[in-house]
């Protein structure tokens, strides 16, 4: 057998793209509320009001990154669809969701909570009702014998810290997310013992995500050194409040390879790859890499820091890496290298592989080096904890739905890890693919993005019953989990 016997087997999904109920049980509006569905290639938008009361819209682009003028506030619109408000409406459907995940046989569920359903400004305030709606959603999981595995921010931003404290720039905002993961890591101290504090810290990039107007770097940077301050003081209470804790990090871990061997396209490589470094550096090693404060002298960016920061930085670190592993690209030095768009960043085209229908590229060998870079680099058990297709899918007339695609990603990826374990011996916790059931897309805004072993019926304009429908993987990834990722095929 290549996996440990208590191999977490399992899913992911996020708040702002799963949960809906945006309005419901005294929840506070988040960022992503107030942005719009879209398209491949059709941009969402974030819908705004500025200061002299002028009602305008700007564009998100595929990375998430949108900006509003200094002093506007995120605005609902009549009559507009926004794809968050309902999302896959796990709200309502929470068991329906569990009880089919317990089908497959998961032995654990990644989700994340919605802070503004905890505290509805994101500041002092707590409502009762979003709390208990988690303990809820955690009994039925545990009832299944599902370890909860919870991200407490997942890109979303409770919308009156954006708009009243220009979201992380504020140092403000450190001791508000404090103040939530401790609520949260206090009431479920018995109920979760698996957790992450930021997802992708590596990508978040404006409004959207962390509430901020002008992402220029000197103030994305400042709003990410708040965000490591927070998340090493969230990962120390967490150990305090339970030692058994487990608490990670998560990265987007998307491995460029140089194009050719010239020594220049290699720096060129390791150059990309330091923007996911970086992030790893500092939750796991506890300290700003050289590169990086070389690269802030050079841009003239200028990190203001308390006397603690850097202390508290050393003694927060994580006690696994989480990362999302969808796809690799290609750094090269030549201008005319082919480019492809992948969702975020655009990067050279790799010519020995196929892309998906999004433009990412499919490279299953290139999770096996992603877990020996990470490995080797940090020696600390590893999570992935998204992976997956994103393809549309069709109901066939006889009501199923043949993802064979999908089957066909997976098995890949999965032997990839398998190899990673067996041939190479990285320590690896488990392995929860993206949108285990149909949520709407981060990067574009969409359904018909689909990932899921569970079919949801929901479509881009907003009709659909939300019902649910096993797709054929669903069968398939019950025999994965029930071998041991022993049987593939
Ligand atoms: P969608 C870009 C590159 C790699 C991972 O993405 C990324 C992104 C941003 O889209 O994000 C993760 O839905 C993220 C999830 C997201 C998932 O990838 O654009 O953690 O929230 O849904 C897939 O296809």
């Amino acid at each position: 057998m290549t996996f440990k016997k208590d191999f977490l087997w399992g899913g992911a999904t996020a708040a702002s793209q799963h949960e809906g109920g945006y309005n419901l049980g005294g929840r506070g509006l988040s960022t992503f509320d107030a942005v719009t569905g879209g398209g491949y290639q059709i941009p969402r938008r974030i819908t705004y009001m500025t200061e002299d009361g002028v009602c305008d819209e700007s564009p998100v682009d595929s990375t998430m990154t949108g900006k509003i003028p200094l002093g506007a506030k995120g605005y609902i619109k009549k009559d507009v669809f926004y794809p968050s408000h309902e999302a896959t409406d796990f709200y309502h459907h929470f068991k329906e969701d569990i009880a089919l995940m317990a089908e497959m046989g998961f032995k654990c569920f990644r989700m994340s909570i919605s802070w503004s359903r905890i505290c509805p400004q994101g500041m002092y305030d707590l409502n009762e009702e979003g709390l208990q709606f988690y303990d809820d959603v955690f009994d039925e999981l545990l009832k299944y014998g599902i370890e909860p595995i919870v991200t407490l921010n997942h890109f979303d931003m409770p919308l009156y810290l954006a708009d009243h404290y220009d979201g992380w720039l504020s140092r403000e905002v450190i001791d508000f997310f404090v103040f939530y993961a401790k609520i949260v890591l206090t009431r479920y101290k018995n109920k979760v013992k698996y957790w992450m504090t930021f997802n992708e810290m590596n990508v978040l990039s404006g409004w959207c995500q962390i509430g901020i107007h002008d992402n220029c770097p000197q103030n994305l940077y400042q709003a990410h050194h708040h965000i490591f301050v927070a998340s090493a003081k969230v990962v120390m209470l967490g150990h305090e409040i339970n030692p058994e804790n487990k608490i990670g990090m998560m990265v987007s871990y998307t491995p460029s390879y140089p194009m050719t061997c010239l020594p220049e396209d290699v720096m060129e490589a390791i150059e990309f790859n330091r923007q996911k470094h970086f992030y790893m550096d500092i939750q796991v090693k506890g300290y700003y890499p050289e590169y990086q404060l070389k690269f802030f002298e050079r841009k003239g960016i200028a990190i203001q820091m308390e006397n603690d920061d850097l202390n508290i930085i050393k003694n927060g670190t994580v006690d696994y890496i989480g990362f999302s592993y969808y796809m690799s690209t290609v750094s090269s030095t030549d201008p005319n290298a082919e480019k492809t768009e992948g969702n975020q960043f655009i990067a050279c085209k790799n010519p020995y592989l196929k892309t998906s229908d999004w433009g990412w590229t499919v490279d299953p060998l290139g999770l096996r080096i992603a877990l020996n870079e990470i490995y080797d680099r940090y020696h600390i058990p590893m999570f992935i904890v998204e992976n997956g297709l994103g393809a549309p899918d069709n109901i066939e007339n006889d009501g199923t739905i043949n993802d064979e695609y999908r089957i066909e990603y997976l098995r890949n990826h999965i032997q990839a890890m398998k190899d990673a374990v067996e041939l190479d011996g990285v320590d690896l916790m488990g392995y929860t693919p993206w949108g285990c059931i149909d949520i709407v897309s981060a990067g574009t805004g969409e359904m018909k993005k689909r990932y899921g072993f569970i079919y949801v019926e929901r479509y881009d304009d907003g009709s659909g019953d939300f019902s649910r429908k096993k797709k054929k993987s669903f069968q398939w990834y019950k025999k994965v989990i029930e071998t041991n990722g022993d049987e593939l095929d």
